[in-house]
């Protein structure tokens, strides 16, 4: 805060108090005695408030720059950490005992490693006096567990805390340029085009700031490139460079994993061919894994995007995705190693794209190695705002399948809009499969619950970039905090992990008094709004892009940032263009996937096949996802089905106006440098709301012929202008 500010505000507070004391004692010599009492609370209650102010506008003008995360420094109370072992991960959790104690002034903590039957994997014990664990990285996350409930002001009963997944793995789409694939906030952590294998301090500090906030919210593993890799990944030089990133990552538990590209043994080992059945590729993936491990010991395994968009696979020699994954898995096997095989695949000549997957991985089933794992993104057909659930997590029973998130909000506005995607992925891991009978969710399909599993686990695709805030948007952050959090447990709520999130990402060191008015106020006018914004944003996110089960209608396929119902190149492939997904006509909209249609349904269980089949019955929130229905459908409100996107959409506008208005408010409980950031990122994200409701309904218009309802707003937008100018052009830079 600018000297002349701290000199000057007390004497300005001083007069304005003054001020005020003289109001209350005018005011109340003129009013009615028996209201004086109450009148006297107002006013002190407005005293009150504005010592409050004061006092959080000078912590609020700390400068903050993002990149502590939720890791904020504190001022800690002293504690004394009793543990008999010693090790680098050991005296990681007695430093951050050390750090952040937030806990009894001189209370002790004794950290003891010991077996214990009811602890699984990872999993802790957790008491006001203690944490047991059977591993040393059980205490670490014992330990971060235990502080954040110091700081968000949970209780600490005893009790076992065991994750839900075994692997809780991030993906980074890292390319080894520096670039990364859908990242939005900057170029890579890990790689970089100039002096790619000098190994700097610098790089050595973001990896274990990085490897830190991962160990503090449960993340364990890491896929450090590209699923679309390069073969270098695996060449000497590159190798080293993975090897002194894992040394960094290990005390923290963060395990290192690589994507690989298929085709290595012909590209970067000279073969003939990399034919899966081949002896020589089966044994240069047996030389090249040995040469891996006796780099890095505890080498997690490799990601394969394989026989998938333009990627090679084992499809191209003739082979099943069964044949390649297992030669991958036979050569890791020997030193633990995993794989992770992506379903997402799909091609041109199908009529639809949402059933690809599940038809080429389901006759499968059962015939993968034990250290194979499927990897299934969240819906069928690729991180749109709303999908319903991959039917594939529902049909696999032999086979492990895991789930995975996008952190990084490719198709929900970049780092630009303000996206907590937590209540997204509840939805889907809350999802009821009935694989087995009702309760038979996602969650419950793909953590081991239901079918024994050796190992489970789960993905985020990373939101992570050498931005100083690491993320571009300072709430994209919670999205990254999300998923450590139900990756660990994935029966969390949404709302619970917003406000561990708030609480610990902005409330100021120096607001850690006992003073109850002070709490009471932020939780009051900052906690709860922020918290509700939070929840509210990714359906306002659905209302403005693409409500009511509306899918992949993005401009520029390569972008996937604005609007584009109307974008379809000639000679570009059908499935790569909007009018394939939404299939307006003057007759309606929606893609008819039910019986009559692609039969996409029926690779749901009943009772889901029927309700999603039935227009009567299926989710309104899925209705254009399942079916191609009329525009003056009547919906349930009454309204047609015209009138009901229009409505949808207007809301979408008016939500993040209202999150505009949200954030103004609690100006003074935020530090500047946030403040602005948001408060600028939520002006592009408004003005880009705008254009997705004009864009979209001056469009679809022009199919169903039918007026906007009088009480919306009239577009701002010319539709052709809109088409003519891309919204990456229109959009101020921040
Ligand atoms: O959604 C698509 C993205 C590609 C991505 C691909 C995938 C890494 O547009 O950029 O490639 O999914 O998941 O493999």
């Amino acid at each position: 805060m600018p000297l002349v500010l701290l000199v000057t505000l007390p004497s300005l507070l001083f007069a304005q108090t003054a001020k005020i004391k003289i109001d209350i004692q005018r005011t109340i010599g003129e009013i009615d005695p028996k209201k004086k009492r109450s009148f006297i609370t107002i006013m002190k209650m407005k005293t009150i408030n504005i010592i409050l102010l004061f006092f959080l506008s000078i912590v609020g003008a700390n400068a903050e720059d993002g990149h502590q995360l939720w890791l904020r420094n504190k001022k800690a109370l002293p504690v004394t950490v009793v543990c008999s072992k010693n090790s680098p991960t050991l005296s990681i959790a007695r430093q951050e005992l050390q750090q952040g104690w937030q806990g009894k002034a001189g209370a002790s903590v004794v950290l003891t490693i010991k077996n214990d039957k009811a602890i699984k994997g990872d999993g802790f014990r957790l008491s006001a006096v203690g944490i047991t664990a059977d591993t040393e990285l059980g205490i670490l996350y014992g330990v971060y567990e235990l502080l954040r409930r110091q700081q968000t002001g949970e209780t600490v009963n005893d009790e076992i805390v065991n994750p839900s997944y075994e692997i809780r793995i991030l993906n980074h789409w890292d390319n080894l340029n520096g670039s990364i694939e859908r990242g939005y906030a900057g170029p890579s952590i890990f790689w970089r085009k100039e002096n790619p294998f000098v190994v700097t301090d610098s790089d050595r500090v973001i990896w274990r700031q990085y490897a830190r906030a991962n160990a503090s919210i449960g993340i364990n593993s890491a896929v450090l490139n590209n699923v679309n890799a390069s073969q270098l990944i695996l060449s000497a030089d590159y190798l080293t460079r993975v090897k002194a990133i894992a040394e960094i990552l290990r005390p923290y538990g963060v395990k290192t994993y690589l994507s690989i590209k298929f085709t290595s043994p012909a590209l970067l080992g000279g073969l003939k061919t990399s034919d899966p059945m081949d002896p020589e590729v089966i044994n240069w993936w047996r030389v090249k894994a040995k040469e891996i491990y006796s780099l890095i010991p505890d080498f997690g395994g490799f990601l394969v995007k394989a026989s998938s968009e333009g990627q090679p696979g084992p499809q191209d020699y003739g082979r099943t995705h069964a044949d390649g994954a297992n030669m991958l898995a036979d050569a890791l096997k020997p030193y633990g190693g995993i794989i992770m095989w992506r379903a997402f695949v799909y091609s041109p000549n199908d009529k639809d794209r949402a059933k690809q997957a599940y038809n080429e991985f389901v006759p499968l089933d059962g015939k993968f190695r034990d250290n194979v794992i499927i990897q299934v993104k969240n819906g069928p057909i690729d991180f749109q705002p709303r999908e319903p659930f991959s039917p594939l997590f529902g049909a696999m029973k032999k086979t492990p399948v895991m789930p995975e998130f996008q952190i990084t909000q490719e198709y929900l506005g970049h780092s630009k809009h303000l996206v907590f995607l937590s209540t997204m992925w509840e939805e889907c891991l809350q999802s009821d499969t009935y694989q087995q009978g009702k309760g038979s969710t996602v969650s419950r399909c793909t953590d081991g619950s239901i079918y024994p599993q050796k190992h489970t686990a789960i993905a985020g695709v990373a939101n992570i970039g050498l931005d100083t805030n690491w993320c571009g948007h300072d709430f994209a952050q919670a999205n990254w905090y999300a998923f450590g959090r139900l990756a660990w447990n994935n029966q969390l709520k949404s709302e619970q992990i917003a406000h561990e999130w708030i609480r610990m990402t902005f409330y100021a060191d120096s607001l850690q008094s006992n003073n109850e008015n002070v709490a009471a106020d932020w939780n009051q006018n900052f906690l709860i709004p922020i918290k509700q914004m939070m929840l509210d944003s990714r359906e306002a996110a659905v209302n403005y892009m693409m409500p009511l089960g509306l899918h992949h209608i993005f401009s520029m396929m390569q972008d996937h940032y604005g609007p584009g119902p109307w974008f379809a190149p000639p000679r570009m492939r059908p499935d790569w263009t909007p009018p394939y997904y939404h299939q307006a006509d003057s007759n309606g909209i929606g893609f008819d996937r039910t019986k009559k249609g692609t039969d996409a349904v029926e690779q749901y269980h009943d009772p889901l096949a029927s309700a999603f089949n039935d227009v009567s019955t299926c989710p309104e929130i899925y209705l254009l996802w399942f079916h191609h229905l009329a525009w003056n459908y009547k919906m349930k409100s009454g309204k047609s089905l015209w009138d009901e996107i229009c409505y949808h959409y207007d809301r979408g506008v008016q939500q993040v106006r209202g999150f505009q208005k949200t954030w103004d408010k609690v100006k003074p409980y935020v530090d500047k440098e946030r403040f602005t950031n948001v408060q600028r990122k939520l002006r592009t994200q408004t003005i880009n709301a705008v254009v997705w409701k004009d864009a979209c309904l001056l469009y679809f218009q022009q199919f169903s012929r039918m007026p906007i309802p009088d009480d919306i707003e009239r577009p701002v937008n010319n539709l052709d202008d809109i088409i003519a100018n891309d919204m990456t052009r229109r959009r101020p830079t921040n």
